[in-house]
């Protein structure tokens, strides 16, 4: 490996393990994902571990970075099949935190987690749908995952947030199939109370944040919130049991300001910290 992630240098038992993923052969329109677990990891770096928000510190929360799998040779099934294999082998009271890669990486780890957690549930911040059941022949593009994540975990056990784009028959099946879809960030107070009782997994594509504040995406989706914005609905869900959770699509070798990639590793720093960040009991 290169250089962990900021404040991952753990001694004893760790509490949250980071696992890259450099896979970015789902993609439907630009790649550049694939680089983003090393430019998250070079990009934290320039952030403290300290979050003034939420009065936390990242060399407190056990956090331990093992590196990039080696998926790159790997055609999407077999990527897939190797996250999930990565973690089911983690210890149980262990947090995976995946950085990506494409969204199709969110499958292995859903997978993993519902196999233990039947009551499991998705929580999905994107611009984008990702609910086609095939695209271009694919079962396994990035424009497939929530689709994927619903057949793993069935009906009305998806959450979406932030949702801006998909084509007509996605927001048929969304409005149909899945527990909420919003646009705006928030969650109504009924679905929070739902959700509160079940773990939960929570996926942040950067896409979700406007394209100023994140250019280097795959499908950059314009008229989205700022990266503050993204940052308040996460606190907003400190109070669920986030059992796994993922950053993906940034592909910061589309953005030479570097912004992208800092954005990235800031929202890591920020969703670690929120559902991770507290010291276990006793
Ligand atoms: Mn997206």
């Amino acid at each position: 490996m290169t250089t962990a992630f900021l404040g991952a240098g753990v001694r004893g038992p760790a509490r949250v393990a980071l696992i890259g993923v450099p896979y970015d052969r789902t993609q439907s329109y630009r790649p550049g994902a694939a680089a983003g677990p090393r430019a998250i990891r070079e990009a934290s770096w320039s952030l403290e571990t300290y979050s003034p928000a939420l009065d936390m510190d990242l060399l407190e929360a056990g956090v331990r970075d093992l590196g990039d799998l080696e998926v790159a040779d790997l055609d999407p099934a077999a990527m897939v099949q190797r996250v999930q294999e990565a973690v089911a082998g983690l210890d149980r009271d262990v947090v995976p935190v995946l950085l990506g890669g494409d969204h199709t990486v969110t499958v292995g780890a859903v997978r993993a987690l519902s196999a233990r957690l039947p009551e499991l549930r998705a929580v999905v911040l994107d611009a984008h749908l990702d609910l086609r059941d095939r695209y271009e022949g694919s079962p396994w593009s990035h424009a497939c995952t929530v689709r994927r994540l619903w057949e793993a975990l069935g009906d009305g056990r998806v959450v979406l947030l932030g949702v801006r784009s998909g084509v007509r028959e996605e927001w048929e099946f969304a409005w149909r199939h899945c527990r909420w879809v919003g646009e705006p960030l928030a969650l109504p107070e009924a679905v929070h109370a739902e959700l509160r009782g079940c773990p939960v997994y929570l996926s942040v594509d950067l896409d979700v944040a406007d394209p100023a504040y994140a250019s280097g995406v795959g499908n950059p989706e314009p008229g989205g919130p700022a990266l503050s914005e993204v940052l308040q609905a996460l606190y907003l869900l400190r109070d669920l049991s986030v059992v796994g959770m993922d950053l993906v699509e940034a592909a910061p070798g589309l953005d030479p300001s570097g912004a992208t990639a800092v954005a990235a590793a800031k929202l890591v720093r920020e969703m670690v910290l929120a559902f991770c960040g507290s010291a276990p009991p006793g």
